[in-house]
């Protein structure tokens, strides 16, 4: 039977993905889009940004895992049976990866490390003040938010983490649902969205929020760019709530040259780095559920469609 990588985008990727899938298991007949072998043998897919309706033609397929975190891409192919079950591939270096990032856009921002390489240039000696305690709010607590929720914690910062329902982190507070997150919000000197993309989610990111933040508050947006409502944020800024935004996820990706984001002031982008998905490390986790679905065992990170995510 076949497990098929289909990374349209990520040719690369996916050729160190197939091989260390066979180094793991010599025994699957790993195959790589666009040589699909017999589409009846292909039993398992690792997919991202396939073209939707390319998975329909097969029809023995008992399974297909994300290669990555989110699972929006699946999810919106209607060409995909809903019988089939869908897991997502979060290894290690995803989770650090995300930790990393958060940590670095969050200190660069409080200590003003972007100023002091300004400064440099202009052979400029400028010590400047910062806060000696910060409260940042993560909305979204799963494998990327529990992750960087630890990170700031062990870094002494006052971490308040908002999730569906309620997930507890050691040295954290936790609040729940929307009056959970507005009385947050106004605490926060920094927002972090590590929140799954689904119809509950889409948008949250808006001029409602953004009023009830404190005044210079940093907002962070590493889930998809669909979280956020690009004229509010534009018109949050103008008025400090929030004072910057750092975003690595957008609603069209790549980001169109003329977009305004680019050259404003207050916002700095990267292009969905924040995390990457480690081909080594993602053969782990994607050889296991293979394992598993040829065992009948339960699978590793399944997703729930009816919650989305
Ligand atoms: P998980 O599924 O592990 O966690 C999702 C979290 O969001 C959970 O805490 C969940 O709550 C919470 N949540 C979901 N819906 C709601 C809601 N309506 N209200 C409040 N909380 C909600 O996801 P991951 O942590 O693995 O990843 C999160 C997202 O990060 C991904 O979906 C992807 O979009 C993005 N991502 C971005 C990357 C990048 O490079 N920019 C890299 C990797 C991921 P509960 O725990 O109660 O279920
Ligand atoms: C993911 C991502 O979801 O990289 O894994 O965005």
């Amino acid at each position: 039977m076949t497990l098929l990588i289909v990374l349209p985008d990520r040719i690369q990727d996916a050729h160190n993905l197939a091989t260390a899938l066979r180094t793991i298991n010599g025994d699957i007949d790993v195959r790589v889009w666009p040589d699909i072998g017999e589409a009846e043998a292909v039993e398992m897919v690792v997919a991202w940004h396939h073209r939707h309706g390319c998975l329909a033609s097969f029809s023995n397929l008992r399974l297909v895992a994300s290669f990555g975190a989110g699972v929006e891409h699946l999810l919106q192919d209607s060409g995909l049976a809903t019988h089939v079950p869908i897991v997502r591939t979060v290894d290690p270096a995803l989770v650090r990866g995300m930790a990393e990032y958060v940590v670095l856009a969050i200190t660069d921002w409080r200590r003003g490390w972007s100023r002091y390489k300004d400064d440099q240039k202009r052979g400029s000696w400028r010590p400047q003040p910062y806060a000696f305690s910060s409260t940042v709010l993560l909305m979204g607590v799963g494998r990327m938010g529990s992750a960087v929720a630890e990170a700031l914690v062990a870094l002494g910062y006052r971490v308040i983490v908002w999730s569906r329902s309620g997930v507890t982190i050691e040295g954290a507070e936790c609040v729940a649902g929307r009056k959970g997150l507005e009385e947050a919000l106004p605490q926060a000197d920094a927002v972090v969205c590590l929140l799954p993309l689904t119809s509950q989610t889409e948008n949250i990111l808006n001029c409602g929020l953004f009023s009830i933040m404190k005044p210079g508050t940093l907002l962070v947006n590493v889930g998809r760019g669909n979280h956020l409502v690009e004229p509010d944020l534009i018109d949050g800024l103008a008025v400090g709530k929030p004072g910057h935004a750092v975003l690595d996820v957008f609603r069209e990706e790549p980001l169109p040259p003329e977009h305004s984001f680019w050259n404003h002031p207050n916002i700095t982008l990267t292009p969905h780095i924040a995390a990457l998905t480690d081909p080594m490390g993602a053969a782990e986790c994607i050889a296991e559920n293979w394992r598993r679905l040829q065992s009948g065992e339960a699978l590793m990170d399944p997703v729930d469609r009816t919650q989305g995510y």
